[in-house]
């Protein structure tokens, strides 16, 4: 039986996705190269550090210095924070609350599993930390999606088994690490970049009606 609900951050509770998107593609035109939102795709869900690489690899840039390397990210974070600093209450994603209420109240229990060192940030803004028992994200993680290792330490803190957590994701690298770790997985977005998911949705608002059919019955 199904026992836990395990959420993505960026791009499954808030829009912060578009923000990463608008703070690379900055950095891309600081460098002097174009930054395609399809380009961006492989970045989502993967750590600041290898998301730099893979930016600099579009760009046709390599041999950066260790040091410019931190420079570089660093900058990125800074123009990302001042986005950030912009999120209220409001901006959680649609159905979001709703559907995390829902779960709760039959007992599942809930947890983050993020790759972002920003996740505390994000989750005072919008508010949403009280509907959560646990919070793993990168700041507490040494291996990055698609390794399992985030899912799987949520999982052993809500002290439920792998094969009865189910992972929300609206990335590739995401839902890999997540089938990796023994779980199930709903994909958020478009079902063609999360063709390995169980199931893909656009909204959390249709995933209420399928979750009361399928756990009570209704
Ligand atoms: P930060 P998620 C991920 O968060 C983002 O999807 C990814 O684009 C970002 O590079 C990564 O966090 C690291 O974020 O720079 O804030 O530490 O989707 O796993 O919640
Ligand atoms: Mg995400």
């Amino acid at each position: 039986p199904f026992e836990a609900a395990i959420f993505d951050l960026d791009g499954v509770i808030v829009d912060t996705a578009n923000f990463h998107y608008k703070a690379w593609k900055r950095l891309a035109g600081e460098l002097g190269f174009a930054f395609s939102e399809s380009e961006n795709e492989q970045l989502k869900g993967v750590s600041r550090m290898e998301s730099l690489d893979l930016l600099l690899r579009c760009g046709g840039i390599t041999d950066v210095s260790p040091e410019r390397r931190e420079a570089l990210a660093s900058r990125k974070n800074e123009w990302y924070k001042e986005l950030l600093a912009t999120l209220t209450p409001a901006d959680v994603l649609p159905g979001v609350r709703s559907f995390l209420g829902l779960l709760r109240s039959h007992g599942i229990k809930t947890g983050i599993a993020s790759a972002s060192k920003n996740a505390p940030l994000i989750m005072d803004k919008v508010n949403i930390r009280p509907l959560f028992d646990v919070v793993v994200d990168g700041n507490s993680i040494v291996r990055a999606k698609p390794d399992p290792e985030v899912f799987l330490q949520a999982a052993r803190l809500l002290g439920v088994a792998p094969a009865a957590c189910f992972v929300f994701e609206d990335a590739a690298a995401g839902v890999e690490g997540a089938l990796r770790s023994g779980m199930r997985v709903v994909g958020i977005g478009d079902g063609r970049l999360l063709a390995r998911s169980h199931l893909a949705i656009t909204s959390f608002e249709q995933l209420e009606p399928i979750f009361l059919m399928s756990h009570i019955g209704a």
